[in-house]
Order: C-alpha cells, then sequence, then structure tokens
C-alpha cells in the first residue's frame, strides 16, 4: 500500500476543492483553506449533522477497550463502508479533518465509488436479489452498546434522484455496524446468505480499486458518502489523531 510520499492527489484551495468534490467524488482541503473551526469551513458544503455520539464532532484515534472489534477507535483495519446507512439520508459528505497522521506507514483511509460496484460488479442474481429486498441495518453506538439504531432500506436507494449506496461489510458479515468481538466470533450464523456474499465480493472489489490516502496533517478530506465506500488499513501508532464530521 502506498505511503504519502508516492500518492499522486494534490491538497487544494477552497475554490479547487468544491469542483473536484462535486466530480471526482473526494477532494482534500489545504490547512490554509481551513477555518480555525473546520465546522465553519464544511458550513460551506451543507449542513453538519450530530452522528452516534450526539455531538458534531467524534475522534478517530485509538482509544482503549476495542482492540478485537473493527471499531474507528481501534487500530484495526475497517471493511468496506458507507456512513451511518441507518440515517433516512446517510449523511451526504464525511469529512476527516487530520490533526495527527499514523507515522508507522500505514492508515490509510481507503476510498473507491460503491456506485459502480453495485451497477457494474454485482453478478445478476446478487443484484437482482438487493433490488428487491430490504435490508435491515442495526447500529450499535459503540461495539456492545445495548442502545441500537436500526433502519430498513435497499443497499441502493435515491435521495433528490441521485443514487445512494449503503454498504457495510460489518453488517452484512457479523450483523451489527459496530459489531462487538462476540458478534465477529460468530460470524458463522451468517456464511452463505445473499447478504455475506455480497459483502466478500464487495471487499474484494474494494481491495483491488481503493485509492488508499494517507491525509496529511492540517488538511482535510471530504468524499461523497452517497457514492463512495471506504475502509481502513490497519496501524500500529496510537497517537494518530483524526476528526470526523457528517455533512447532510
Ligand atoms: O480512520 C479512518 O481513516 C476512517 C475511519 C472511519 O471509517 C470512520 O471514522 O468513519
Ligand atoms: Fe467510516
Amino acid at each position: 500500500m502506498s505511503n504519502i510520499s508516492d500518492q499522486n492527489f494534490e491538497i487544494r484551495t477552497f475554490e479547487e476543492f468544491l469542483p473536484e468534490l462535486q466530480t471526482r467524488g473526494w477532494s482534500i482541503l489545504r490547512p490554509e483553506a481551513i477555518d480555525d473551526d473546520p465546522a465553519r469551513t464544511l458550513g460551506r458544503i451543507g449542513k453538519i449533522v450530530p452522528q452516534y455520539n450526539g455531538q458534531i464532532t467524534f475522534d478517530v484515534t485509538y482509544k482503549k477497550g476495542f482492540e478485537d472489534a473493527p471499531y474507528s477507535q481501534s487500530m484495526n483495519g475497517l471493511g468496506a463502508h458507507t456512513e451511518a446507512p441507518g440515517y433516512e439520508p446517510p449523511p451526504k459528505y464525511l469529512a476527516l479533518y487530520c490533526h495527527r497522521q499514523a507515522r508507522c506507514g500505514k492508515g490509510q483511509t481507503l476510498l473507491a465509488d460503491g456506485v459502480r460496484f453495485y451497477d457494474t460488479v454485482l453478478d445478476e442474481s446478487l443484484r437482482s436479489w438487493a433490488d428487491t429486498n430490504e435490508v435491515e441495518f442495526v447500529a450499535a453506538t459503540k461495539p456492545g452498546d445495548t442502545e441500537r439504531r436500526t433502519f430498513t432500506a435497499k443497499i441502493r436507494g435515491e435521495h433528490d434522484s441521485e443514487p445512494v449506496m449503503r454498504f457495510s461489510y460489518n453488517l452484512f458479515r457479523y450483523g451489527n455496524v459496530n459489531p462487538s468481538a462476540a458478534d465477529v466470533a460468530e460470524a458463522d450464523r451468517l456464511k452463505d446468505t445473499p447478504l455475506s456474499r455480497i459483502a466478500e465480493l464487495g471487499e474484494a472489489w474494494f481491495g483491488d480499486n481503493l485509492t488508499p490516502v494517507l491525509i496529511p496533517e492540517g488538511c482535510m478530506m471530504v468524499w461523497n458518502n452517497h457514492r463512495l465506500i471506504h475502509g481502513r488499513g490497519e496501524y500500529t501508532d496510537p497517537a494518530r489523531h483524526l476528526t470526523r464530521y457528517w455533512i447532510a
């Protein structure tokens, strides 16, 4: 996987960022283009909405207690997903402001076009299953929490005549967007269902088609969460620290 020295992206002024976000689906703002409060800058593209914790910011950094769970506050890798698939609609944009990047050469944020996967890669029988069946998106606030949100929707929907993808390797394989270690250990119970086949196909395609981005410190990456799926490579530097925002 690439590291910062061989990544082929530019960091943008706000004026360059906006058209790139709209055409490519993701872009990165340079430090000079970000207000002291990054939420203020993001307010120029939409309304910032509360996350699972009820706050408008969420720290993506290592916290003790999630060592065995594929969770944003662990140092584990995260499978392919769209954010907040149990919200209607899910946030249109996702932003990660980077305070301190992982210095172990890993921990890239990974992006790929989920609509392209659904429309051109999914085989006929799985697509027709997904076109006709709704999925119950269950999300614990954090791994092991009994408080859960659920929402039932198709994997590929629409909002304002634009596609909206809902994809969660964790939900399709382990039954929860934020699974506990126990949910992961019981993955066999969901094996061989259409959903778990979609999860495995999606994850394999994601691995072959993703763009890895090590967001430079002081910069902020924003992407279209209705179209792109994202994930993260595992890392070993506990000082990695990003702030996540959801924009409606
Ligand atoms: O750590 C990352 O780069 C991405 C984490 C993630 O998927 C999230 O916080 O939604
Ligand atoms: Fe995420």
